[in-house]
């Protein structure tokens, strides 16, 4: 009786174990923003695999513009950028802060390197 009972219970844990490794969350790629620059200055992605850049100012308000893969971000201070994406292509696309910070502003810039699987 004890074992016709537990058994519904350990299939369903193991379903749940099972269906949380195929919805993991994507991984989440933390980006620092300052006058003037980003760390890391170079973002590696694959192709296909989806991730959120997060990206955090460490002082005032910048931009995380990459126009090839369609992202526009503004992270504020106390307010960082979320963006979910999916690369859909391989190659190297650049990134810059698209809100004036200052007289560094226009050499704020890195890029994103996506790799095929
Ligand atoms: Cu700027």
């Amino acid at each position: 009786m004890h074992l016709l009972q537990l058994t519904p219970l350990a299939l369903a844990s193991l379903t749940a174990i099972g269906m949380q490794s195929i919805d993991a969350a994507p991984e989440v790629i933390q980006i620092q923003a300052k006058c003037y620059q980003y760390s890391p200055r170079e973002i590696h992605l694959k192709k296909g695999v989806p991730v959120v850049l997060q990206i955090t100012t460490l002082d005032k308000t910048h931009g995380f513009y990459v126009p090839d893969m369609n992202i526009d971000a503004t992270a504020k201070p106390g307010k960082p950028a979320q963006v979910s994406v999916t690369p859909t292509k391989s190659g190297v696309f650049p990134f810059s802060c698209d809100v004036f910070c200052g007289e560094g502003h226009d050499g704020m810039e890195g890029k994103v390197v996506v790799t095929d699987k």
